[in-house]
């Protein structure tokens, strides 16, 4: 046995025959240094640390402990944790200009009553923190971006890390979203809903692999001006101009529209946010309204009615904000339904 373990049972042997003997009140009034104390030796890949490294222990409450490792009567560091009783604590270690968290027992919680807690702390400077969070999507000073966009970066760490990845919002400091588990090497998605029209945005994500973190560059984005809805747009696809139509047949060339028998009456509609309806109407009067189109973008009716010589067909698109547009043309139509029983 050498002489640094005679040491350390030297002085172990008096606190345990004291933590028997002596009620904790009078324990804690003599030997405040000592005891409620979290003792144990740090070691940096396996290796015992070398003196003068910081070591703090962070509460629930936010209060900070910390003690500088240092040589001391066989236990290397030596925290005080009176008054945390009931509490839980992380360890963390400040080595080379960044915090670890040791890979054993980083966590303790203090039971009241307790002398002191042996506490070796492990850790590990092999590990690396997370690449930068890299290329943005929206790209930084991105204009005319939609108010509801998907935010996307790629993130990587050189250890192969799993990681969490936190987007925030830069103005306010507030989380937008997160991704747990996220591979190394993954792209990844969130969206950030209900922005406003022709404002700028900025953005950054953080990358932590429970251990280790880095932060992203701060981006910025412009959203697209408020949306206008342009009204729709019509075509009279059916009657055709200068045509003879006979039972619904375009037959021939004719210096007018001449239809003989029923038509079918056929728009081609679009608009770039959507159609609320298509109405049909013959000399002024609606006749059928159409909320759904027959195929992509064509609505039409069958116009079957008794007329004859001369008369209109006017249709009207909406959109969903109710912008219109109309279509109108004279025709010359002899149709008897009532003598042709053989309707289709
Ligand atoms: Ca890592
Ligand atoms: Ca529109």
């Amino acid at each position: 046995m050498d002489k640094r373990n005679i040491h350390v049972i030297l002085f172990i042997m008096p606190l345990i025959l004291l933590s028997i003997t002596i009620p904790t009140t009078l324990q804690s009034t003599a030997h405040d240094k000592l005891l409620c104390a979290i003792k144990g030796t740090l070691y940096i890949n396996d290796e015992i640390a070398p003196e003068g490294i910081r070591i703090d222990l962070v509460f629930s409450d936010d209060t900070f402990n910390s003690t500088t490792f240092e040589w001391e009567d066989g236990f290397n560091y030596n925290i005080g944790i009176a008054n945390h009783e009931g509490q839980t604590g992380l360890f963390y270690v400040f080595y080379l200009g960044q915090y670890f968290i040791p890979v054993n027992n980083q966590s303790i919680f203090i039971e009241s009553g307790v002398v002191f807690y042996h506490m070796d702390l492990h850790i590990d400077t092999t590990n690396n923190p997370p690449d930068k969070p890299r290329d943005p999507d929206p790209a930084n000073n991105s204009e005319n971006i939609n108010v509801n966009p998907t935010l996307s970066v790629l993130v990587t760490d050189p250890d192969n890390d799993v990681m969490t990845v936190y987007f925030y919002d830069n103005t306010t400091h507030t989380e937008i979203d997160h991704v747990v588990n996220v591979p190394n090497g993954t792209r990844i998605n969130v969206t950030w809903e209900n922005l406003d029209y022709n404002t700028s945005y900025e953005w950054y994500v953080v990358a932590n692999e429970s251990l280790l973190e880095n932060t992203s560059d701060v981006w910025t984005f412009t959203t697209e001006k408020e949306d206008s809805n342009e009204p729709p747009t019509i075509e009279l696809i059916k009657p055709e101009s200068k045509r003879f139509y006979f039972r619904n047949r375009s037959l021939f060339r004719f210096p007018v529209i001449l239809i003989i028998g029923y038509i079918d009456i056929k728009v081609n509609v679009s608009d770039s946010k959507g159609i609320e309806k298509v109405e049909f109407y013959i000399d002024g009067n609606l006749k059928n309204t159409r909320t759904e189109s027959n195929e992509a973008e064509v609505y039409s009716w069958m116009w079957n009615e008794r007329r004859v010589f001369r008369h209109t067909i006017s249709v009207i698109a909406y959109d969903t904000d109710g912008n219109t547009a109309t279509t109108t043309k004279s025709v010359f139509i002899f149709n008897f339904p009532l003598l042709h029983p053989l309707r289709p």
